[in-house]
């Protein structure tokens, strides 16, 4: 069979989602190592493998599944995106204001923040990670200090739509509000952000790569940098 066919079958037959959503930590790596080997995008594994952790995300809802076992996906779901982006590990070459990007007040969860983060910095850009549970004025002065013209915030639980108000709020009240595109990212819809007052949702690598990179006038850089 050829390598085109191999890559088709692996998106058909869902086998890393399905693997992720039972916790099969082994399977999960030797399908992500196949799916290197056979060229399977990265965007893509890393799109499967979410939608394994959604899985695990309503067996916890459900009951089935428990605190320590959103621990252990989230460790297995870091160690199958660790393989996937270690090709891609290529210094940040761009000269315009950084990203700043962080996981708003109150909440901890950063895998898809540290995946975006990766993904942004292989593409050539420089982010400024603030890390997670990030106060409103910090972000406000990070924007401030380095200039930036684009704000990614993080946010996957209820609580953390309040925390994004605010931060655009504060904005608004800085008089920086026309100087800065927010994006939000994590649990997030249309009604988040019309809530939050943020300019664009994003629940996908891919186009979340694509939004930012736009945004940053495809954020300068001196090399050509193919994905894995
Ligand atoms: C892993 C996990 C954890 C891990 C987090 C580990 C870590 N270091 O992040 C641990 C076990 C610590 C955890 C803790 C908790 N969790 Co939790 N967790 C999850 C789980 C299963 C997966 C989240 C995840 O990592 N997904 C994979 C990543 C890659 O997806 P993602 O974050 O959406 O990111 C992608 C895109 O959205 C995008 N992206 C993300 N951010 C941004 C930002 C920008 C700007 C852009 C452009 C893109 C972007 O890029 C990523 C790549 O595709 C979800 C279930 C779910 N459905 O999401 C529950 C979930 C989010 N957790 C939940 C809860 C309730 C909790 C706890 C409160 C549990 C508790 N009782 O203590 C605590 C929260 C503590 C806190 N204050 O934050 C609930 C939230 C419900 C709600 N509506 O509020 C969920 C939905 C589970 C559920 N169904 O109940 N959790």
């Amino acid at each position: 069979m050829g390598i085109k066919n191999n890559v088709e079958e692996f998106k058909a037959r869902k086998l890393l989602a399905h693997a992720m959503g039972k916790l099969d930590e082994d399977t999960v790596l030797n399908l992500v190592r196949q799916g290197l080997e056979q060229g399977v995008d990265s965007l893509e594994m890393i799109a499967e493998a979410r939608s394994g952790m959604e899985k695990v995300g309503e067996l916890y809802d459900a009951g089935k599944y428990f605190l320590c076992d959103l621990m252990v996906g989230a460790e297995i779901f870091t160690e199958a995106i660790n393989l996937v982006l270690k090709s891609s590990h290529i210094e940040p070459v761009s000269d315009v204001p950084p990203i700043v990007f962080g996981t708003v007040g109150g909440d901890i969860h950063d895998i898809g923040k540290n995946i975006m983060i990766s993904v942004l910095k292989s593409k050539g850009c420089r982010v400024l990670d603030l890390g997670v549970d990030v106060a409103a004025a910090t972000f406000i002065e990070a924007i401030k200090t380095t200039g930036s013209r684009l704000l990614c915030l993080s946010g996957l639980i209820t609580t953390a739509y309040d925390s994004m108000k605010k931060i655009v709020d504060l904005l608004e009240k800085e008089g920086l509000r026309s100087k800065v595109l927010v994006v939000i990212g994590g649990l997030v819809n249309d009604a988040v952000k019309n809530y939050t007052g943020a300019d664009y949702w994003v629940t996908d690598c891919a186009r979340g790569a694509d939004l930012c990179m736009r945004i940053m006038d495809g954020c300068p850089r001196k090399q050509e940098i193919a994905y894995l």
